[in-house]
């Protein structure tokens, strides 16, 4: 068996690379191909599994406590299977390693396995809890937030949105100044305005516990009060709103599920049968006070025709995602992580355990006019070589490419010219070494390309000059 990357190298020294971007969103989910050899018997079955809890596979596959599984067919002629493979997200900081495992099985019986290691490369940084959202349990009248465990979970699903929000340089919002809509607790249709009781900085969140008919929650922004101001200019978002959380649980009743560990995100479907996953809902309702939500002018002037309009949006999907009146994405699935998009959680290629922040939201918060911080799902690739670099024959070459950025691992090759004798490209790091043979002047063009499949290659040029012994 070879396993192989996108770019068909084969994995066995190098193994999977996966990434943990910074911050907690849904992580490119890596496209990898496993061959039969030629005299392997088919039909055969091979059963791949992984030893760690957060680690996936895409669909049809399982998920839980001691790692994914998931079955791969090769019927009749078919020697290659394609199947994608992902980390959840996590916050803490330092690289993981896991292993892979394919076991073989023939049709004629024949048994075999295979291991390759799995990297997890870690990006994720410390940073200072942002005070951008100020969250307010005061109007709670079902007593739902006394749980110490519903706060935690309320205000790290709060922590995971503004974690991607650099300083918004909003004015200050004098005390009595905003006002909010505040739902009476057993229904959507009445309810009363409230002012804020001190002056804020940023965006009044009120927390809400109900038990409505509907049994289910909700998250809005408020259209009775102001909007943000940066440098004397008002803005197209609202200052404050409300989430909803229905004490019984979403839909059946059936309470929820309130799970903190990210090493449980497999607990909850949040399907029909089962208690919902308290995170994956106050998650998806604050997103709608935030942005998804037509009060905000600034959102508002997206949806037309029941699509968004914003050019880094369709840039990154390839065209502008449809929207329905729920300010749902109803049919977008994030192209780098395969996972349903804000309001599509139950699509996707990806297990629909715990919902997720994409990539399509960081580029909606920055269409409606939230200033992002430089997080690494967001960062450009990048590759950087001198324009010359010197050698001589019979001595030890070392020409240093810096590539940054984009999804590793990168693959990097020779686009134009071609290398002197005795000089070798390192595909993954773009370092050129070696000893070189023979002396004279070569015209370089390199080519690098990462984990986007949609992400033009980027390119560099540079002159290799190899003096006389
Ligand atoms: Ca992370
Ligand atoms: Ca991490
Ligand atoms: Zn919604």
């Amino acid at each position: 068996m070879v396993l192989r990357d996108r770019w068909g190298r084969d994995l066995r020294t190098a193994g999977v690379t996966l990434v943990d971007w910074e911050g907690h969103i849904a992580n490119p989910a890596v496209e990898l191909l496993l061959d039969l050899g030629e005299r392997v018997n088919l039909p055969a079955r091979v059963v791949l599994t992984a030893n760690g809890c957060r680690l996936m596979f895409n669909l049809f596959s399982e998920v839980g406590p001691s790692g994914p599984t998931r079955v791969l067919l090769y019927e009749s002629h078919e020697r290659s299977a394609r199947f994608r493979m992902a980390v959840v997200p996590d916050r803490a900081g330092g690289d993981e390693d896991y292993t892979l495992t394919a076991r073989l099985t023939t049709g004629v019986g024949e048994e075999r396995t295979a291991q390759w290691r799995v990297r997890v490369l870690d990006q994720d940084r410390p940073e200072p809890p942002a005070a951008f959202v100020h969250v307010d349990y005061s109007q709670d009248e079902t007593g739902f937030f006394r749980d110490a465990r519903a706060r935690r979970i309320f205000e790290q699903a709060v922590g995971d949105w503004t974690y991607f929000l650099a300083d918004q340089g909003f004015e200050p919002v004098e005390a009595g100044r905003e006002t909010a809509f505040i739902n009476e607790p057993t229904t959507f249709e009445r309810g009363h305005t409230v002012q804020n009781a001190s002056a804020y900085t940023g965006y009044l969140l009120y927390a809400q516990g109900i038990q409505v008919p509907e049994r289910r929650s909700g998250g809005r922004a408020s259209d009775t009060g102001g909007l943000q101001r940066r440098d004397g200019r008002a803005l197209g978002l609202r200052r404050s709103g409300t989430v909803l959380s229905e004490i019984t649980g979403n839909w059946n009743g059936l309470g929820w599920s309130m799970e903190e560990d990210d090493d449980r995100w497999w607990v909850s479907s949040c399907s029909a049968g089962e208690p919902h996953d308290y995170y994956s809902v106050v998650r998806h309702e604050i997103g709608h006070t935030l942005l998804y939500h037509r009060v905000h002018p600034a959102f508002a002037r997206l949806m037309r025709n029941g699509r968004i309009h914003a050019d880094a949006v369709r840039a990154y999907l390839g065209q502008e995602p449809r929207v329905n009146a729920s300010e749902h994405l109803f049919e977008t699935v994030d192209p780098i992580s395969r996972v349903g998009a804000f309001g599509n959680e139950y699509g996707g290629d990806m297990p629909r355990k715990r919902w997720l922040l994409t990539k399509v939201d960081l580029l909606m918060l920055q269409a409606v006019g939230y200033r992002l911080r430089p997080t690494t799902s967001l960062a450009p690739l990048e590759i950087e070589a001198p324009r010359i670099c010197r050698g001589s024959v019979g001595e030890r070459l070392s020409c240093p490419i810096k590539i940054a950025g984009g999804i590793p691992p990168y693959r990097v090759r020779v686009s134009r010219g071609a290398l002197p004798e005795g000089v070798e490209l390192n595909d993954r790091t773009g370092e050129l070494t070696g000893i070189p043979s023979r002396e004279g002047r070569y015209a370089i063009g390199l080519e690098v390309e990462d984990g986007d499949p949609r992400r033009p290659a980027r390119r560099a040029a540079l002159r290799l000059i190899i003096d006389r012994p």
